[in-house]
């Protein structure tokens, strides 16, 4: 098999890239580990930038996302007493669209036959070959049959447990990482939500968020310990803890119901440099992961590919190769500056087990300016709704 650009991973980063080469007549062929309703199963990103949404109407995908895509201005802070609205429309000049990863990775997926973006699911044990060369290859098994995949490039979608950054040889690259000391227990639950924009809580008792997927599903989220189990946590005591921490406005609005997902994530920040090694480049979790506080994760995926496409459409259409020298770079810039505030947010909202006293007030000192400073909520509208490409 030979394509132009062969892409390791089906998630959003390499659903999107693959979409966005093929409108400029680019060969693209995926591999993805596992089926396409598990790819489906994982219940993660709710929120997406103008930049995420503005790449699906620049495609033409964006049927669903019109009529389902629910559009925020605003969202809120809660400090256990108070609830901090942060008008983003009004302070960042735009809204962000509530609509989960699942649909768009459905929408995207099921767009691939018409646009002949080749998808190769359950394919095992891939392995990547000659990255340095101008002549890269991807080695995988499909139902028993070893397959090799010839390529001018090869992109790694393949999130942050992927075999492509690992093909990168140690001595070229640099590793920066924090590892938070507790995850989140996410609860997905057929119910309206309690609030018509999203909460996130600091509270004594830990961090809590109120998201939702429509008006009548919700998504729900608590810090816990690291060495929690979702069997723990049963779903009385779920929706009792999330009451408490909410705060008595909004917890009083929760409407319960059976949890149809619960699973707990850690919380890690991570950055691999540089993302490009030879034939070889990197996008989305493969290369950078983020605490899930400040919304980031699903849209720098987006961000990524907005620039590796453009740099692969100059070298392919018109042979261009300023765009893929400066990939990494371009990429990295943002990526740090979501770090930051993805960093700064989680800082903010979480208990952490070694906060002293003095940590605490901290906190609560700077929700109380975020409270009272126009110039503080514009500096976290901005964030929010993404920095400029
Ligand atoms: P993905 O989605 O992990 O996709 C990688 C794909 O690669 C495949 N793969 C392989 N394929 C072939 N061979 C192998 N050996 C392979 N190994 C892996 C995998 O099967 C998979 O299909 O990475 P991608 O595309 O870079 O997308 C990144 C996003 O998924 C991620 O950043 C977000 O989900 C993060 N995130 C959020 N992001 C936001 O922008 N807004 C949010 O509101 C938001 N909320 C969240 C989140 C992540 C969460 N969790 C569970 C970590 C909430 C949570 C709870
Ligand atoms: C979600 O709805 O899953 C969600 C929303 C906002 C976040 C993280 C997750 O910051």
């Amino acid at each position: 098999m030979k394509t132009d650009v062969a892409v390791v991973g089906a998630g959003p980063a390499g659903l999107l890239l693959g979409h966005l080469l093929r409108a400029e007549g680019i060969s693209v062929t995926i591999v993805e580990r596992v089926s396409p309703a598990y790819v489906l199963g994982r219940i993660r990103a709710g929120v997406l930038e103008r930049t995420t949404t503005d790449l699906l109407v620049r495609l033409g995908i964006d049927a669903r996302i019109k009529t389902e895509g629910l559009r925020h201005g605003g969202f809120v802070l809660a400090d256990g007493e108070r609830l901090i609205r942060i008008n983003i429309e009004e302070l960042a000049g735009h809204h962000v669209t509530v609509y989960g990863q699942t649909e768009v990775t459905r929408d995207l997926m099921d767009a691939a036959p018409e646009r002949g973006l080749e998808i190769i699911y359950e394919a095992a044990n891939v392995t990547l070959h000659e990255i340095e060369s101008d002549a890269p290859w991807i080695g995988f098994t499909k139902e028993g049959q070893l397959e090799r995949l010839d390529a001018r490039f090869i992109v790694g979608c393949d999130g942050f447990h992927g075999p492509s950054r690992r093909a990168i040889p140690e001595n070229a690259v640099q590793l920066y990482e924090k590892v938070y000391p507790f995850g989140w227990l996410g609860v997905l639950a057929d119910v309206p939500p309690c609030d018509q924009e999203l909460i996130y809580a600091n509270h004594e008792q830990g961090f809590a968020l109120a998201s939702m997927r429509s008006a009548t599903r919700s998504r729900y989220y608590l810090q816990v310990p690291l060495d929690e189990k979702v069997e723990g946590w049963p779903d009385d005591r779920f929706w009792d803890e999330l009451t408490v921490r909410l705060g008595p406005e909004a917890g009083a609005r929760i409407i319960r119901g059976p949890a149809i997902e619960k699973s707990i994530a850690p919380l890690r920040s991570f950055v691999f440099e540089p993302m490009r090694h030879g034939s070889l480049f990197l996008a989305g979790d493969s290369a950078h992961i983020v605490p899930p506080t400040g919304a980031k994760g699903l849209n720098l995926a987006a961000s990524d590919v907005a620039y590796l496409s453009a740099a692969l459409t100059g070298f392919f259409r018109h042979g261009h190769t300023d765009g893929i020298e400066s990939y990494s770079e371009r990429a990295l810039a943002r990526i740090w500056k979501a770090e930051r505030f993805s960093w700064y947010l989680t800082s903010l909202m979480h208990r952490f087990p070694s906060q002293s006293r003095f940590d605490r007030r901290m906190q609560l000192a700077e929700l109380d300016y975020i409270a009272n400073s126009r110039a503080a909520q514009t500096s976290i509208a901005e964030n929010y709704v993404g920095l400029p490409l």
